[in-house]
């Protein structure tokens, strides 16, 4: 009932002001929470408009020349033809010319607009599939519904695992096709922070109606915080399987296998626990420490028969992190877990890794 009175209220200042800035839930659209959303809804406002005046117009005149000109008994035939009228004629020809390229040059303005990101926007991947979304961030991380950042350009590249399915979003003004096989992309800027839907809008299966979700837009500051604890994989996965993980998106892999190859780097598997021997002829024992530094400092010690190319990762990760990875090397260790070596040696200093003798 509120929600009624409150739509009824809303068309008012739509149907009065439909050029202001910002309106309301109306009749006839949701609110306004992008930028786009505005551009479109005056496209809209003026289109209806000018069918409403046509409309009247059209309608009035109708009924006045069937009252003014219906056909009176005795027939008056004294009625002059009607004669040509070149400037009538240009009149009417004239306006909806008018009209229509006026409608054209505000339509296209927006289409214009809306297709093109703005640079430096936000990038997500979204992928459409039976019968639900996948919304990918820069940082990798993986949900089911949207999260953007108020006032700032989002762009979404989107494809489709399956059938074609269709990105809605009523509050936004968005709607662009998922396609398989290609990548289309559409953009937004949200202005006010809160949760819209988010929906399939092409029918694709007996789930489709599954395929609604919603898109939050985080007030100022609030995205990066959400998007660090949303993507804390600690969280929800084991140590060392979100180690696994980490290895994987910090390109760890790339130089270091995890099946015993040879590499850029000494391979991961069975390295937890050896003992390592340095270029300046060391023997050290690849315990937690030796770990740890060789990820925040790798040219402290380096391993003999390897070139010195290994980035540091000081500042990029994290110690949860490195913690993670430790216990990913000692799941693919065989010394991991009461070696022997390992109970015997004990750490010099902490954070220095411990030598073999
Ligand atoms: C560009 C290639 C490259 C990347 C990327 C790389 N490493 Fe390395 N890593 C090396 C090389 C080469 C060495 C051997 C030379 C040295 O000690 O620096 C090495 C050494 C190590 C060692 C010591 C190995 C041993 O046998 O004693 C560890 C542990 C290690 N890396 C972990 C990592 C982790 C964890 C990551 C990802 C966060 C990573 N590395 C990313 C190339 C790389
Ligand atoms: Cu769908």
């Amino acid at each position: 009932m509120d929600n009624a009175a409150h739509r009824l209220t809303g068309l008012l200042p739509a149907v009065c002001f439909p050029f202001l800035a910002q309106l309301p839930d109306t009749f006839w659209m949701p609110s306004q929470a992008s930028t786009t959303a505005r551009e479109v809804d005056v496209v809209f406002y003026l289109i209806y408009w000018i069918s409403v005046v046509f409309f009247a117009l059209i309608v009035g005149l109708m009924t006045w020349f069937v009252v003014r000109y219906r056909r009176r008994r005795p027939h008056d035939a004294a009625q002059p033809a009607p004669a040509h009228s070149t400037s009538l004629e240009i009149t009417w020809t004239a306006i909806p010319v008018i009209v229509s390229v006026l409608l054209f040059i505000v339509g296209f303005k927006s289409y214009m607009n809306m297709v093109t990101p703005p640079r430096g926007a936000y990038e997500i991947a979204v992928t459409g599939q039976k019968w639900n979304w996948l919304f990918t961030y820069p940082n990798g991380h993986i949900s089911n519904e949207l999260h953007v950042p108020v006032d700032r350009p989002v762009l979404l590249t989107m494809t489709s695992e399956d059938v074609i399915h269709s990105l809605w979003i009523p509050a936004f003004r968005v709607k662009m096709d998922v396609v398989p096989g290609r990548y289309n992309r559409t953009w937004f800027e949200a202005h006010t922070p809160g949760t819209y839907p988010l929906l399939c809008t092409e029918y694709c299966g007996v789930g489709h109606a599954d395929m609604l979700t919603t898109v939050t837009v985080h007030p100022s500051g609030r995205f990066d915080t959400w998007l660090e604890a949303a993507s804390n994989l600690f969280d929800t996965l084991p140590p060392a399987e979100a180690g696994a993980l980490l290895a994987r998106r910090l390109g760890c892999v790339a130089c270091h296998s995890v099946d015993g190859a040879g590499g850029i780097g000494p391979s991961f598997v069975d390295l937890y626990g050896s003992t390592v021997a340095t270029r300046d002829g060391k023997q050290l024992l690849a315990d937690e420490n030796y770990i740890r530094r060789s990820i925040v400092d790798p040219m402290a010690e380096l391993v003999a028969g390897y070139d010195p190319v290994m980035p540091t990762y000081a500042g990029r990760i994290k110690d949860q992190e490195i913690t993670g990875i430790i216990a990913y090397l000692k799941s693919l260790s065989r010394h991991a877990g009461g070696d022997a070596e390992l109970e015997t040696a004990a750490p010099a200093e902490p954070g220095v890794p411990t030598e073999v003798r």
